[in-house]
């Protein structure tokens, strides 16, 4: 089927002309080695929530552990980064190559119900997320941490990460913290919410799977 063609993404599984079989694959593998750190992601927007983190920073192992999850993609994460300065390159990077994963398992966006929003509870946190998988990225930020650290990690670093991401993934996100005050219980309650938003975002919407959710026809 040729729609279901032009949705393969990624460099995976890409179905070749003539193949009678469907491939409707939503996946990517990207690698990015900068002097600072050396990224690996594969992504599968139609998976389970499988995940393998391996980021050198702990609590960002914590965050994509419950961001595939929650999500139910299934993630590879795997960085070598320069964590002995602190973790900001680490982050920062995985956040860009994450965005870029997420770009290309997308493809052309065909099928995609597009928006996606969620308002999460953590115990005393709420956190409102808010996605457009437009092709423009904008990044919506109203997420005071009460804190500088969580543990040993910058939690101005949060916003870092989410800005590579929407930068790379070309879309518009918004975050909104309702309520909070526990620093862990927050950043947690964003990354859930995020990731519940997203997994909305891209799910192919029944009876609309060869159509691009836009009337520019369009999504880039
Ligand atoms: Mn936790």
């Amino acid at each position: 089927m040729m729609d279901n063609e032009n949705r393969t993404a990624g460099t995976v599984s890409q179905a070749t002309a003539g193949t009678a079989t469907q491939d409707t694959a939503r996946t990517a593998q990207i690698a990015r080695k900068t002097a600072e750190t050396d990224v690996q992601v594969r992504l599968n927007l139609d998976g389970t929530g499988v995940n393998e983190i391996r980021t050198g920073v702990g609590f960002m192992d914590h965050m994509l552990t419950l961001f595939a999850r929650h999500g139910r993609f299934d993630l590879t994460v795997i960085c070598d980064g320069d964590t002995y300065v602190d973790d900001h390159h680490s982050t920062e990077d995985i956040g860009i190559v994450l965005g870029q994963a997420f770009a290309a398992a997308l493809g052309e966006k065909r099928g995609i119900t597009r928006y996606g929003s969620t308002i999460l509870p953590m115990d005393e946190a709420l956190i409102l997320t808010a996605v457009d998988l437009s092709g423009r990225s904008y990044l919506g930020w109203d997420l005071p941490i009460p804190t500088e650290k969580v543990g040993s990690f910058d939690t101005e670093l949060v916003q870092e990460f989410w800005l590579g991401f929407v930068r790379n993934a070309a879309c518009t996100l918004h975050f909104r913290e309702l309520a909070g005050t526990n620093s862990h219980h927050i950043i947690e309650g964003a990354f859930k919410s995020a990731a519940r938003s997203l997994r909305t975002a891209v799910s192919i919407e029944k009876g609309a799977e060869d159509e691009i959710p836009s009337t520019k026809g369009i999504l880039s």
